[in-house]
């Protein structure tokens, strides 16, 4: 009878302490390995940081710097390595993403200098949730050990449609960041505004810069150089690609009002739609405006749009220089006149040595697999993504339901695009890519997924912070964790402590655990 008795007890108490186990660490995107250990490391109001040698000191500079702006902690960089805080590079790979972090009675953080940031900010995270007004900050000890599902874990901004400047964009490459997004894909050209200074044509901002989709008349708003370089090293310093975009020939009504010469026409709807396809003084002006562009970003990577161009219209047809040159290539349709631009732009980018970026539309252009990648947005065109692997290419996946987050993230919120009922909740995004989007077959070719914020709707800071969070968090978690390391209700809990730091961060965010707040 009591051998049975104790059984049970056993098996209770074992059961019990599954249960402890099982409540996560406060961390998104969620680590891969997470041993939780008894003990605590106590952070009072000092601490030393071993310095990083084997980066001449950046990585404990910047620990340094984010301990006393997050948490009003000074940290004294250490020569010797008896720190509290013990940095190593211990990856072969430069670049690794992966890396560990140890907190016991000293906290000791290993990977290439990559890795040790996100080893940081998993710190931070930690720190964060636990911040006490005492300004005493415990942490569990614990050993993770970490590294991302997909090496391309993107976001998208355009500010064509509206122009939000330097400082909203360093406040949301602090929060990419801090969610180990590490793209930043920079929508700088369409139609409503041109917002990326080009030397030789300084028109195209100065003119092409006037108006937003909401008012015309706005005076010229757009991005100096030196503005550009300045967003490229904070970006850097923070681990994040920035990844320029050029639309084109479509969505360029903007530089047909700067230089109407290059202008291929329109629709009756969309006038001055498309740069002209055919007229090598069009590529000649491409080529230089993205000279300079690859001079601004080290990405070594250059979006050139391609999506939408609306070919087929009256205005087309008609353009004498694209009729002889259909009837000189025997070209029977507009589409023809489309790939030919796109395939001479990009050979204007390979010969930059430039990987060649474009929207889905650019898998029919025939262009070679090797050096180019396709970014599959049309949700309501799956068999779009199955040609572009079937053919090879590599692709990032940004399908507009669930990754555009110009869709609102509730039934009701009313401000936002929704179609047909659909738009991007926050539990869909935690949980992308479905598994039944692709064969897995074609994993290889998946280097990862971006959301995208298209900003017709999205007039002011407050609109951006609201359709930006907290689904930001969601698109970190799904880009770098692998399926089964967490489910959506603990995340919901991980989720908890953001709201506060949103908060104290003076984001106007969407608060999912109090939606009537905002
Ligand atoms: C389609 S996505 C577009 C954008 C719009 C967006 C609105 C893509 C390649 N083109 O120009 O802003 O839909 O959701």
């Amino acid at each position: 009878h009591s051998v049975r008795t104790i059984c049970l007890l056993t098996l209770f108490l074992i059961a019990w302490n599954y249960q402890t186990n099982a409540q996560e660490i406060p961390v998104i995107p969620y680590p891969s390995t997470v041993i939780t250990q008894s003990g605590e490391f106590v952070f009072s109001e000092n601490v030393t940081i071993q310095y990083s040698d084997f980066d001449q000191g950046q990585s404990s500079h910047y620990i340094q710097e984010e301990l006393m702006s997050r948490f009003g902690i000074y940290g004294r960089i250490n020569e010797k390595n008896d720190a509290d805080i013990k940095l190593s590079d211990a990856t072969q790979a430069k670049d690794s993403d992966a890396y560990q972090l140890s907190i016991g009675s000293s906290i000791e953080m290993s990977g290439s200098q990559r890795g040790i940031f996100y080893a940081a900010q998993t710190l931070f995270q930690i720190m964060e949730a636990n911040k006490t007004d005492s300004g005493v900050i415990s942490v569990a000890h614990v050993d993770i050990t970490d590294q991302p599902r997909y090496g391309w874990r993107g976001l998208m901004l355009d500010e064509s449609r509206h122009f939000f400047g330097k400082k909203v964009v360093k406040q949301l490459l602090d929060w990419m960041a801090y969610y180990k997004l590490n793209v930043f894909h920079w929508h700088l050209t369409d139609s409503q505004g041109w917002r990326i200074e080009i030397m030789k044509y300084p028109y195209l901002t100065l003119i092409g810069g006037i108006g937003d989709d909401h008012n015309p008349l706005l005076p010229a708003q757009y991005y100096t150089q030196k503005d550009i370089k300045e967003i490229v090293r904070y970006a850097r310093q923070r681990h994040i690609t920035v990844v320029p975009e050029i639309d084109m020939p479509g969505h360029a009504t903007a530089v047909n009002k700067a230089y109407p010469v290059f202008s291929g026409g329109g629709s009756d709807r969309y006038p001055e739609w498309t740069m002209h396809p055919t007229k090598d003084t069009v590529v000649e002006f491409l080529t230089d405006v993205l000279q300079e562009v690859d001079a601004l970003f080290p990405a070594q990577m250059i979006h050139l749009g391609g999506d939408e161009v609306h070919f087929g219209n009256a205005a087309w047809n008609t353009d004498p220089a694209i009729q002889a040159w259909m009837k000189k290539n025997d070209a029977t349709s507009l589409v023809d006149v489309e790939h030919y631009f796109i395939n001479r732009m990009a050979d204007t980018i390979r010969a930059m040595n430039n990987l060649v970026l474009g929207w889905d539309e650019i898998v029919t252009a025939g262009l070679p697999t090797e050096g180019s990648l396709v970014f599959w947005w049309r949700h309501d065109k799956p068999e779009t993504l199955t040609q572009a692997l079937d053919k090879g290419y590599d692709v990032v996946l940004c399908p507009r339901i669930p990754l555009y987050f110009d869709f609102v993230q509730t039934e009701n919120h009313q401000d936002g695009r929704k179609w047909g009922g659909r738009y991007a909740d926050i539990e869909s995004v935690w949980k992308f890519p479905p598994d039944s989007l692709h064969s897995a077959t074609y994993n290889d070719q998946i280097r990862g997924i971006q959301a995208n914020i298209w900003t017709e709707r999205i007039a002011n800071k407050n609109r951006l912070d609201y359709m930006t969070f907290p689904r930001l968090a969601a698109l970190g978690e799904a880009a770098w964790s692998m399926p089964g390391q967490s489910n959506y209700d603990q995340f919901l809990e991980r989720m908890k402590p953001q709201m506060k730091q949103y908060h104290n961060d003076n984001l106007y965010f969407f608060n999912i655990f109090d939606p009537e707040s905002t």
